[in-house]
């Protein structure tokens, strides 16, 4: 068996009861037997980047413990986005979605395929991933970097508004 390894995954949600769709996705994730719950941040109210031309978002990042292979954390991901009624607009990618779940950091995982790629490729250019991040583990150090959430912080481009709600 693997050993437990902290995991952090982003949410976001910019389509119906957005709120309520990330609060209850966090709970339903940590369903799965190989996943427990440690911690959540804040839900955040944040402008989109990317294709600004849509609503807000709400984004929250949660902690949790697991000792799955990250592929499979990846399918088990997926498989609560389709629950949540997540359809991918291929004209669209960046666009409006009722929930996002990203995996931004797994234990000291570094993977870069064309499946997935962690820590999450964009995770530094985000707001909506760092602020919330700050309030669970400030000091967290990234894997296969010298580099803390308080650092990521300090060098974010990312000029967007958001609040905590
Ligand atoms: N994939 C590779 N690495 C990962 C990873 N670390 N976690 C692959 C999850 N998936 C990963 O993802 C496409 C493919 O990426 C997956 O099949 C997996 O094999 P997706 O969720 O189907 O597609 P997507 O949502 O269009 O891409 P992505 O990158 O998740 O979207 P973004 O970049 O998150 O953009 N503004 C605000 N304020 N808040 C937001 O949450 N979100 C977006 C969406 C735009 N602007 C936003 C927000
Ligand atoms: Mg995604």
């Amino acid at each position: 068996m693997n050993k437990k390894q902290a995991l952090y995954l982003g949410f976001g949600s910019n389509i119906g009861d957005s709120g309520h769709f990330v609060t209850r996705a966090i709970k339903e994730v940590a369903g799965n037997p190989h996943i427990s719950y440690v911690s959540q941040s804040s839900l955040w109210y944040t402008e989109p980047l990317y294709d600004t031309n849509q609503p807000h978002f709400v984004n929250a990042v949660a902690k949790y413990h697991s000792d799955l292979d990250p592929y499979e954390i990846l399918d088990y991901i997926q498989l609560i986005e389709t629950r949540f009624l997540r359809l991918r607009n291929p004209l669209r990618p960046k666009g409006p979605r009722t929930l996002d779940i990203d995996i931004l950091f797994y234990g000291d995982h570094c993977i870069q395929t064309d499946k997935l790629t962690i820590p999450h490729p964009r995770f530094h250019e985000r707001k909506f991933i760092l602020f919330p991040m700050a309030e669970i583990d400030v000091n967290y150090r990234v894997p296969g970097t010298l580099m803390s959430i308080t650092d990521y912080i300090q060098r974010c481009p990312d000029k967007t508004n958001l609040e905590k709600i």
